[in-house]
């Protein structure tokens, strides 16, 4: 399935058709300025501002797709990426289509130990990577692989535990099943072929990257802004959880200043309360939609 050698500049990326990375995946692509529609209509969608094209596949097909070089980069979940033992790169990994691989058993089992499975019959639709789990653990288990419902199937001993994904755990809940151990974390992954690309795409994947972290840095930081008397800027910035200088602006208000700065999102709440004790009123926290340090 290889394509020839490669002199076209123009990128092909994969992306999960219809499917829970979907719409994190087009936001993403759509927050860093790439400019597409009417991708539910086509397998193959040209974007208008970027030299990018998208391919819409099964998310189980982007890790050979992207080891085959039929598409450059690919976005989907470490799961696939290391069940389909795929030759690629991972370029980044993206916070979202969290869940993990795990081992479960029915409720009142008397599971303590990984070599307590010895022996036992395992449905997964992870094959590759719940045997290279048990084999870590020198562990001999029987699998069978389903492709769907995995977690009906203690039930109808057709096996006597899962290795399935797992996100809130309400699915296992729901079929009576209990979380023992966890095979791989995952999270979607921005993967890059390993055959090589031209210089022309290897920029265009530069300038690509550079994008993907303003947006992601800006996912976990907000643009925070402040009133407070001049004579307390000092104990302010102490409190202010920022690497760089916050900008002061003179306010029409004598002796009153305006203070601006940009704070990790999960630190607004522990400092709000210290600078209002320290003086700092009117505090306004905003969203980044991008940001280049
Ligand atoms: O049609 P296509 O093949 O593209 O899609 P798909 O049906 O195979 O995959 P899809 O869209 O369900 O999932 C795509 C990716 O989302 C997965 O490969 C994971 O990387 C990621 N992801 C994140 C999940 C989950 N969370 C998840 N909870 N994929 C599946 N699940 C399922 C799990 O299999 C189980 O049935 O949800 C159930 C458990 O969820 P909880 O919340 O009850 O624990
Ligand atoms: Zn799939």
């Amino acid at each position: 399935m290889n394509r020839s050698k490669d002199s076209s500049t123009s990128l092909r990326i994969a992306i999960q058709k219809s499917g829970r990375l979907t719409e994190k995946t087009t936001d993403l692509l759509h927050g860093i300025g790439i400019d597409f529609d009417n991708y539910k209509r086509n397998l193959m969608v040209k974007t208008r501002n970027f030299d990018v094209e998208l391919l819409l596949l099964r998310d189980d097909d982007i890790p050979e797709y992207v080891q085959d070089g039929i598409c450059d980069l690919g976005f989907v979940g470490a799961n696939e990426v290391f069940e389909k033992d795929a030759d690629v790169t991972v370029l980044r990994g993206l916070n979202y289509g969290n869940c993990r691989l795990s081992i479960a058993a029915p409720k009142k089992n008397s599971i303590q130990n990984v070599s307590d499975f010895e022996g036992k019959t395992i449905a997964t639709s992870y094959p590759f990577l719940t045997k290279k789990y048990f084999n870590r653990h020198g562990i001999k288990v029987n699998l069978v692989e389903i492709s769907g419902a995995v977690e009906i199937t203690p039930q109808l001993e057709v096996a006597d535990a899962i290795s399935d994904l797992v996100s809130t755990g309400g699915t296992l809940q729901a079929n009576g099943l209990e979380e023992l151990f966890t095979v791989l974390e995952s999270e979607t992954k921005l993967i890059q072929t390993n055959l090589e690309l031209s210089p022309g795409k290897q920029k265009l994947i530069e300038k690509f990257l550079v994008r993907i972290d303003g947006y992601q840095q800006a996912a976990k930081s907000r643009y925070m802004m402040m009133n407070a008397p001049e004579d307390k800027i000092s104990a302010i910035k102490e409190i202010i959880p920022s690497m760089k200088s916050p900008t002061i602006v003179p306010l029409a208000e004598s002796d009153m200043v305006a203070i601006h700065t940009v704070i990790p999102y999960t630190q607004f709440w522990n400092v709000m309360e210290d600078l209002k004790e320290a003086g700092a009123s009117d505090i306004v926290m905003l969203p980044i939609e991008s940001m280049i340090i």
